[in-house]
């Protein structure tokens, strides 16, 4: 990390890792330099015998990690002279991509499975100026769609295929090294398309080639039970969750996901959505990190390798003494507020009085002495 002045974003500050030159316009949100958060209530719960810290990428400029990738697929597509760019999109992709486009001074084009995305992603890209084309399919057709269009049109496809977007977010794998001296013994992530899997893995293995850091962590991937592509080991023709974010049948970068579980010696497992808004729920509720429902997935992964005992056998192999584990949280929860409503406790209904309210919430005035 580079010392002093306001932070620049993830291509200033990572420049001499990724393929930009003197002459490419850099467009960025600074974003980036998101919080490496100790999570010790969490870890406690789950019973997690090594710390736990949450890389909080819902603190992006547009609430989500893809923001990483965005600025240099962005920036690339304008030195190259686009004009456009298009994706297909879950809703997050979609929202970067609208963001960046918008900062850049060109078009965007997004191509949305309408029926199954959050609110605030939908939200935002309609605030940025995107072309928003809602099909009936779900995002493998969306993606079948923008790859057909992309190959015929002057249009830069700008979903994970583009291999700017992995660079970008290989920096989130800078930054966990930067911030604890060294890789993490695990990482933890849901997998949807599987580039972020891919790009971490990718940030890791050249910083370790660098000899930045020492070592390179366990890569855990975790898929919706109903959206498991790569754990079942064929597409999923229909996928189901209610993390929408990874309502993903046939990733594009299963190939590359596969190598990053096999050389860090990690694993990809599947998660039920009952396990995934257990985990949404403890993260907001105990250590005041809300996230998307997708996100969590991190966390529930965690949970169940713990009741399975995989932490047990990698301690009884032999761990380092500062062993830790990161679970990546890829977007905020404000993403999807429909998912939250319908997850917590009603309000509580009251008059508009001070003593009815205190009344309501059983308060007692203290007594006098
Ligand atoms: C919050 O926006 O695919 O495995 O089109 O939004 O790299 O796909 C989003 C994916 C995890 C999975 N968490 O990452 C899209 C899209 C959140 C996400 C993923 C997504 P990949």
């Amino acid at each position: 990390m580079k010392p002093g002045g306001p932070w620049p974003g993830v291509i200033e500050t990572y420049r001499e890792f990724l393929p930009v030159t003197d002459e490419t316009p850099v467009i960025t949100l600074r974003e980036g330099n998101t919080p490496l958060l100790p999570a010790p209530a969490v870890q406690e719960r789950i019973g997690l015998p090594i710390p736990l810290y949450l890389k909080y990428e819902g603190a992006n400029p547009t609430g989500s990690f893809k923001d990483r990738g965005m600025t240099m697929a962005v920036s690339k597509a304008l030195e190259e002279g686009q004009r456009a760019v298009m994706c297909a999109s879950t809703g997050n992709t979609a929202a970067s991509a609208a963001a960046y486009a918008a900062r850049a001074g060109i078009e965007s084009i997004v191509v949305l499975p309408v029926r199954y995305i959050a609110m605030g992603k939908l939200a935002q890209s309609v605030m940025h100026g995107a072309r928003v084309v809602a099909i009936e399919g779900n995002f493998d057709d969306a993606l079948r769609i923008v790859l057909a269009i992309t190959s015929n049109y002057p249009v830069q496809l700008v979903n994970s295929l583009n291999p700017y977007r992995i660079e970008g977010q290989k920096s989130g794998a800078f930054e966990i090294c930067d911030a604890l001296g060294d890789a993490p013994a695990y990482q933890a992530m849901p997998v949807g398309n599987a580039g972020n899997i891919t790009a971490y893995w990718k940030g890791y293995q050249e910083y370790y080639a660098a000899g930045v850091s020492r070592r390179r962590p366990k890569m855990l991937g975790f898929q919706a039970e109903g959206a498991a592509p790569i754990v079942r080991g064929h597409p999923i023709a229909d996928p189901q969750t209610i993390a929408t974010a990874i309502k993903i049948g046939n990733p594009a970068s299963w190939k590359s996901a596969e190598a990053a579980r096999d050389e860090s010696g990690g694993l990809i497992e599947t998660v039920t959505d009952d396990e995934i808004l257990e985990a949404y729920r403890l993260l907001s509720s105990t250590e005041g990190v809300f996230v998307e429902p997708a996100s969590a997935a991190s966390i529930a992964g965690l949970a169940k390798l713990v009741r399975e005992g995989y932490f047990q056998r990698e301690m009884e192999a032999g761990l380092p003494e500062d062993a830790c584990a990161v679970a990546i949280l890829t977007g905020h929860g404000l993403k999807d507020p429909d998912r939250a409503i319908a997850s917590a406790a009603e309000p509580i209904e009251a008059e508009a009085e001070a003593d009815k309210v205190a009344e309501i919430l059983g308060l007692r005035r203290p007594a006098l002495v």
